[in-house]
């Protein structure tokens, strides 16, 4: 038996001119914060480290993006707007938006999957997070946007929020994809912590929803889950978002509630889920049945998706916990108003 496996492959068995170190390689990521709310998320991104992505802020305003850490930054919409913001003005944006185009399609190139992250209601975020949107599917790779909801009082105050937010939003989900809705509302309940700690805990948030579907598609799993999957998913039109947990195996259903309720994200479904992808991650002693159970437990809070792939990983040590990540597809799409009254 021994023997036998040792023996190489014979030639022919191996087409040669089959690129074949393109294929060993694991998928790149990157994530792009775009404007200025964007690039402070991109910037405490890159602070607490995502194994296997890089970073990107690009901005209108000079003075914010030399404050921003990523690995590269650029500068767009010049000189149009003399490195100094847009003040609110989206127009102003995209219509200084010409050549720097070409530069982030090239950017955008390097890359298989690309997270795009921007606060809504202003000028430069609500104009590239649309535009970034579109260039990402000209270069084939899958993108999940991340917004930010501006706080109800600054859309209650000015039409001018209200109106750069409904667009983009309008925009984002004629797309379809992955959107990943943060209504900064739903910060409220952090009332009693400061700003910058408020801000860093959804961004954590964001963080383990980045990693989770990182690491789901960078290290083959053991069951069923890569970029293959999460693609067609992505690619069969409509709605989708992310979810995470953590927890522990005994306990499934505390798991799959806390990815449905707990979570920072506003999305509703539209009864039954669409296609969805669960992978579950624990350690070298969870069970068969635990895991079985997640599964189960998933599909029936979600109404039995209409194709579910589910998928897991386990790490060679031992664990006391367990990872839910989720693509689900099947969302309703976001007005303004029901995000207003979430
Ligand atoms: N600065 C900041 N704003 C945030 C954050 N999270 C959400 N926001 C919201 O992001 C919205 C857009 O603001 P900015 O990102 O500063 O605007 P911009 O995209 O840079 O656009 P202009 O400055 O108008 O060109 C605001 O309405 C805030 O409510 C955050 O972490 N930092
Ligand atoms: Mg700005």
């Amino acid at each position: 038996m021994g023997e036998e496996t040792s023996r190489p492959l014979p030639s022919s068995a191996l087409d040669l001119k089959f690129p074949w170190n393109e294929l060993a390689r694991a998928p790149r990521a990157l994530v792009a914060g775009l404007g200025g709310a964007g690039s402070e998320a991109v910037t405490d991104l890159f602070d607490q480290q995502i194994p296997g992505v890089e970073t990107l802020a690009v901005n209108t305003d000079g003075h914010h993006l030399m404050s921003a850490r990523a690995h590269r930054r650029v500068l767009v919409a010049q000189p149009s707007l003399a490195g100094r913001g847009s003040g609110g003005n989206r127009e102003a944006v995209l219509a200084g938006i010409g050549e720097f185009r070409e530069d982030l399609l090239a950017r955008f190139r390097q890359y298989d999957l690309i997270f795009l992250l921007a606060g809504l209601g202003g000028g430069t975020g609500s104009a590239l997070a649309p535009l970034c949107l579109s260039l990402t599917r000209q270069v084939g790779a899958l993108p999940v946007t991340g917004v930010f909801l501006p706080f109800h009082a600054e859309l209650a105050t000015s039409a001018r929020i209200r109106e750069n937010t409904a667009k983009a939003l309008e925009e984002l989900q004629a797309n379809g994809g992955a959107l990943l809705v943060f209504a900064n509302e739903r910060l409220r309940r952090f009332d009693r912590l400061p700003i910058k700690q408020v801000f860093h805990y959804r961004n954590s948030y964001l963080r383990a929803l980045v990693s989770g579907l990182v690491d789901m598609v960078r290290h083959p799993s053991e069951m069923n889950v890569d970029l293959a999957h999460v693609r067609r998913l992505f690619e069969g039109g409509g709605l989708s978002t992310l979810l995470f947990a953590e927890g522990h195996p005994a306990d499934p259903d505390a798991l799959v509630q806390q990815a449905l309720t707990e979570g920072l994200l506003d999305f509703e479904l539209s009864g039954r889920a669409g296609p969805t992808i669960l992978f579950v991650e624990g350690g070298s002693d969870l069970t068969f049945g635990a895991y079985h159970r997640i599964v189960e437990r998933f599909r029936s809070e979600l109404h039995e998706p209409l194709e579910l792939t589910p998928g897991f990983r386990t790490h060679p040590e031992r664990w006391d916990r367990v990872r839910l990540t989720a693509v689900v597809g099947g969302l309703e799409r976001r007005t303004l108003e029901k995000a207003l009254s979430a």
